[in-house]
């Protein structure tokens, strides 16, 4: 197509810190650090079929080498690149315990990283897309050798930053800065992630939904009683149904809703024991993915709040989430208050929001 322009995403995170004059480059830098991550954990997913010829991850091939399992090489891949830049002062992922800080042979930079390092992992053997979530905050304790915890634990609303990519038919990387949603394809055969869509919007005619309807017996009734508006089964409230899709693999059913319109849902779960704040985490999966779809022009509520007005009271607090068309979850939100007005009680109550 001549006179379309091709743009790199250095080149658009240029032009994006072009919008602030005192910008140092250490953001722009941190984010090019993560696209580069992303390229080499897409390398490794795409050779993953070929576990059962070279070698399966978590077994040792024909050297006797030890093969990593591919969520854990993703892990230490997003580590060592980011942990001696000097761009970051703290960083949490969805795989360790703890925090994961800065060894002290490294300077230490002004930015917080939280990330999900291949998730939806279970689907690797199956040759099912899987992604990485990443989130990205300023630090807040004025010493940076002192970052901790506070860091690590702040709401959805003050992110700088949020991205995933997507490791699928291609490898796409998605992200906003606070300036709306650009998605970039990345072109293996020069390594390069290019521009392919420019301004990401959430449809106003949502297509699908998605919730994985096996759990149904232990879904509260709003949940049941949404599912059966959505699918034009209310005769008292009669809508276009909408199609279900599921793959199982956040990072995908966001991105194909996000495009085509819809909704996620990873409700909470009234089975004893089991989840009663759904599977899902908050900082690693829920506040970076609400960040983008409102970006979009869409919304995230855990079914009563604004996911991203949420404080994390831990690192691996889970979350009910509902994310996608403003409309599909404000109606949500409308059926918890009417069905389930005790959850609704019992949640205000564990939930801690932005004052
Ligand atoms: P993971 O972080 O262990 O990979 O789990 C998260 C994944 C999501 O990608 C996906 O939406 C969900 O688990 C699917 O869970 P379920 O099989 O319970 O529907
Ligand atoms: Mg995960």
């Amino acid at each position: 197509m001549p006179g379309t322009k091709l743009i790199t995403i250095e080149r658009h995170i240029l032009e994006q810190q072009a919008r602030f004059p005192h910008a140092t480059g250490e953001f722009t830098s941190l984010l090019y650090d993560i696209a580069l991550a992303a390229k080499l954990i897409s390398r490794e997913t795409n050779r993953a079929g070929l576990a059962n010829i070279l070698g399966k991850a978590g077994t040792q091939n024909v050297q006797g080498e030890q093969q990593e399992l591919l969520d854990v090489y993703a892990n230490q891949i997003i580590v060592r690149m980011l942990n001696h830049t000097g761009r970051v002062c703290i960083m949490a992922s969805e795989e360790d315990p703890d925090p994961i800080f800065i060894p002290a042979t490294y300077k230490r930079g002004n930015y917080v990283v939280l990330f999900d390092p291949l998730d939806g992992s279970s689907n690797i053997d199956y040759n099912v897309s899987v992604g990485t979530i990443f989130s990205i905050h300023r630090h807040v304790t004025p010493d940076l050798y002192d970052c901790g915890l506070p860091d690590l634990l702040q709401p959805g609303r003050r992110l700088v930053a949020a991205g995933y990519i997507v490791y699928g038919s291609s490898t796409m990387m998605v992200y906003s800065a606070g300036n709306g949603v650009a998605g970039f394809t990345l072109d293996p055969s020069v390594g390069e992630f290019l521009l392919s869509h420019e301004e990401i919007r959430a449809p106003d005619n949502p297509k699908y939904y998605s919730v994985n309807q096996g759990y149904e017996r232990f879904w509260l009734e709003a949940v049941r009683q949404y599912v059966k508006w959505i699918t034009g089964m209310k005769e008292d409230e009669p809508r276009k149904a909408l199609s279900a899709r599921y793959i199982g693999s956040m990072v995908s059913d966001f991105h194909r809703n996000l495009i085509a319109g819809g909704i996620f849902l990873y409700p909470a779960d009234t089975r004893d024991k089991a989840r009663p704040m759904g599977k899902l985490r908050l900082n690693y999966e829920c506040a970076p993915l609400a960040y983008i779809m409102e970006q979009a022009g869409g919304a995230a509520s855990d079914g009563i709040h604004r996911i991203l007005d949420i404080v994390p009271q831990s690192l691996h607090q889970r979350t009910p989430f509902f994310c996608g068309n403003k409309d599909l979850v404000a109606k949500m939100e409308e059926y918890f208050q009417h069905y389930n007005p005790e959850w609704v009680e019992a949640l205000q109550e564990r939930v801690q929001l932005v004052t």
